[in-house]
């Protein structure tokens, strides 16, 4: 008897994997899967969907995946020195939060751009969430959040405000966290767990000030892991943003991941324009009319810097 899955946690040599009737059972890989066919290190990640056979057990009765369903998408992180093609975090992801803060800690809006963009290249929707809600009492906090939020939603993201105090937008994001495969990324501190048990009372994620107490120390893994949620549906905390914001991209495709400039690239006089220096440039000429955030435009070309100052293999 064959059933189908999906894969909730990599041990490295075997699998969680999550039946269709909701049982998780160990698995192994068959060993016709050889990596040196899939240019990946790890043939099998978080979120793929398999085929599991109850035929074909190993000496210790662990059921066998026999095949791999196409991944719709996947993030993925450079191997080490490339040796062996890319590393995939995570397969098959409905959409990305990125959660961040504008006060306790602030997170800078370039980080946010950078999570912004891999979403994009990477094919995975992205929301941005703005945790703490509760904390913005300073004016000057309320203004640069009012800023923010404009721009995110003109260059048309969809925004959430929540806060795990007061229970504001909790319930919204619970919905749309529903039977989705969902990644939640930011920096640490941020309140990620904390909003995860305010709208999932029973998971228990671990908290900062929890694991502070107890957990002084203790090696967090570096394994990506996936959650079945309560109500239906699968989220991915990433132990690491980092994780998720390496991409190997050329100065050309920079634009492309910035839905705004995307939308407005084509009137730049040259077609290799990156929108820096070049004469004829349509998004600097939004920048000056005001129809493209400067913050966002100061970003991109960051970003754009950065990818020419990589080296490239
Ligand atoms: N004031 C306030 N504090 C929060 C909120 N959410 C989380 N925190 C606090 O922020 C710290 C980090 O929270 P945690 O969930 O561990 O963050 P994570 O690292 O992103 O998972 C903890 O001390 C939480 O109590 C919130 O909405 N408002
Ligand atoms: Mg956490
Ligand atoms: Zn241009």
């Amino acid at each position: 008897m064959a059933s189908e899955g999906k894969v909730l946690r990599s041990t490295g040599s075997w699998y969680i994997v999550r039946l269709e009737d909701g049982r998780q059972i160990n698995a192994r890989l068959k060993g016709k899967f050889r990596l040196e066919d899939t240019g990946q290190t790890n043939p099998i990640a978080v979120g793929d969907n398999v085929t599991i056979s109850f035929e074909e057990l190993d000496e210790s009765g662990n059921a066998m995946i026999t095949d791999i369903k196409d991944r719709a998408n996947y993030i993925s992180r450079e191997a080490p020195r490339h040796q062996y093609g890319r590393h995939i975090i995570a397969a098959n992801l409905d959409q990305a939060f990125i959660i961040a803060t504008v006060a306790n800690p602030r997170t800078s809006s370039g980080f946010i751009d950078r999570f912004l963009l891999t979403a994009e290249a990477y094919h995975i929707p992205a929301v941005v969430v703005f945790n703490k809600q509760d904390l913005l009492t300073k004016p000057k906090d309320l203004e640069r959040q009012k800023e923010w939020v404009d721009m995110y939603r003109t260059a048309g993201y969809t925004v959430l405000l929540t806060s795990s105090v007061t229970g504001e937008g909790v319930k919204e994001l619970g919905e749309m966290l529903d039977n989705k495969v969902s990644l939640l990324s930011g920096h640490s501190g941020v309140g990620k767990s904390t909003l995860i048990n305010s709208i999932f009372p029973t998971m228990h994620l671990r908290t900062k000030e929890i694991s502070q107490k107890h957990n002084k120390g203790v090696h967090t893994t570096t394994f990506s892991e996936m959650f079945v949620l309560p109500d239906g549906g699968y989220l991915i905390d990433t132990p690491g943003i980092k994780e998720f914001g390496i991409l190997d991209l050329q100065p050309q495709e920079v634009g492309h991941f910035y839905p705004e400039i995307r939308a407005i690239l084509s009137g730049c006089k040259y077609n290799n324009c990156l929108h820096q220096e070049e004469p004829g440039c349509a998004v600097k000429q939004a920048v000056m009319d005001g129809k493209l955030a400067y913050e966002r435009y100061k970003n991109y070309d960051n970003i754009v810097e950065n990818t020419k100052e990589r080296p490239k293999y």
